[in-house]
This record gives C-alpha cells, sequence and structure tokens, in this order.
C-alpha cells in the first residue's frame, strides 16, 4: 500500500448513492467529482443486482483509474476482486479485517467504520490489516437513515487517538464542514451534498477549498 497515503491528504472523499443523484447515473457523477478533483471515490450501492453492480463498476474503475484516483467498494469483497478495485470499505459486522486482507492481498486498501472509543482502540489494534478507520455519522443523515451519530466526543479522542488516517462521514455539507475541519480531520466523506448538487464538479470544488484554502 505503500504510496496510498498522498490519497488521504486529497480533502474530499466522494461516495456514490444513485438515488438521490438528481436522475444522473453514477457514471455522470463519478465523471463530474474527478472533474472537480476528487482522487478518492466509493461505489456505495446496495440495492442493485450484483451483475448491475459489475457492470458499472468496471467502467468506473477505469474512469478512476485515469485520472489517477483510488477506487474503493462498499461491501462487497467479491466485487472488488472481480473488477480489480483499489480497495474496500467494511463495517463492524462484515468480515473481519484479517480475513479481508487475506482475500484481498497486500496492495489493496482497507477501510473500516468505527463507532466508539472501543471500536477505535480495536482498529488501532487491527492497523496491520487496515489503512483508514472510517467515523461516523457525525450527523444524522437521511443516506443512513438507522445510524446513530457519534458525537464529536468521540470524533475528538478518534483525531488525537487513531494511528490511520482517518475519515469523517454523515451529514456533511458544505455548510457544516468548517466544524469537523476545525476538530482536526484531514479527510471527509460526503454524499448527498455531493451526489444531490445542481453541478457537482463546482460543489466539489468549493468544499476542497474549504479544506485546502489555497488549491485554487
Ligand atoms: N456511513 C455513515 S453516515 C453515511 C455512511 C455511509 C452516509 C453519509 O451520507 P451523507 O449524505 O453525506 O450524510
Ligand atoms: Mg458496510
Amino acid at each position: 500500500r505503500a504510496g496510498m497515503e498522498s490519497f488521504f491528504n486529497t480533502g474530499i472523499y466522494g461516495i456514490t448513492a444513485e438515488k438521490v443523484s438528481n436522475g444522473r447515473n453514477n457514471i455522470e457523477v463519478v465523471r463530474e467529482m474527478l472533474d472537480g478533483g476528487i482522487k478518492f471515490i466509493q461505489y456505495r450501492e446496495k440495492e442493485k443486482d450484483a451483475l448491475s453492480r459489475y457492470e458499472e463498476c468496471l467502467i468506473l474503475r477505469d474512469m478512476v483509474k485515469q485520472a489517477g484516483g483510488v477506487f474503493i467498494i462498499d461491501d462487497f469483497i467479491d466485487l472488488a476482486i472481480a473488477v480489480n478495485a483499489d480497495g474496500v470499505h467494511i463495517g463492524q459486522s462484515d468480515l473481519p479485517p484479517n480475513v479481508v486482507r487475506k482475500m484481498l492481498g497486500n496492495g489493496k486498501l482497507i477501510g473500516l467504520s468505527t463507532h466508539s472509543v472501543e471500536e477505535l482502540d480495536r482498529a488501532n489494534e487491527l492497523k496491520k490489516y487496515i489503512d483508514y478507520i472510517g467515523v461516523g455519522p457525525i450527523h444524522a443523515t437521511p443516506t443512513k437513515k438507522e445510524a446513530v451519530p457519534v458525537g464529536f466526543s468521540y470524533l475528538d479522542y478518534a483525531v488525537k487517538n487513531s494511528q490511520l488516517p482517518l475519515v469523517a462521514i454523515g451529514g456533511i455539507k458544505e455548510h457544516n464542514i468548517d466544524e469537523i475541519i476545525d476538530a482536526g480531520v484531514k479527510t471527509v466523506a460526503v454524499v448527498s451534498d455531493i451526489v444531490g448538487a445542481d453541478n457537482i464538479k463546482n460543489k466539489v470544488q468549493r468544499l476542497r477549498k474549504k479544506i485546502f484554502p489555497d488549491i485554487f
């Protein structure tokens, strides 16, 4: 996974959600995310069938690769292997990180979601298997209705104690991203505020500029 560190410093982590993309498909949405400068793309589509996901990911993988980015797949390790994605994002109820690492091999990225001090401490213990730690949802969000917000005290604990790059997620939008940046988070995952934007490329550029005021 050498060289992957740089992707964690590109600020915004873009995630697909075709249902809330205002009629645009994932190919169009990811095209605009890449044009806006996002290097870190996650494919997250829980309700499509496996063949649709596979066909879409074959195209997206090439688009992201061509743009010099990293293509991560949420949940589906078999799909990530099938399309030779750059990695997977897993949760606490997915296969254990050491098992996923064995399935993917050493060159791929693994992200693990955490929601509490205990899960963060455990993720640190698993750091030889994983590459980044997710923290969220920060705010309640319709994109993941059942999930309970983790709270800023946990976010602060994670910023101080994580031994891996951190990605914050959940209800983060242009109007409230400043408090996440101020908490010390360097990589912010945004779903609906990006995929639902009127102009995705402009939205992405404004979000990136908030993290890196000097990129333009
Ligand atoms: N995990 C925690 S919150 C979330 C995921 C996948 C969804 C975040 O979506 P949005 O639209 O940016 O709130
Ligand atoms: Mg998951």
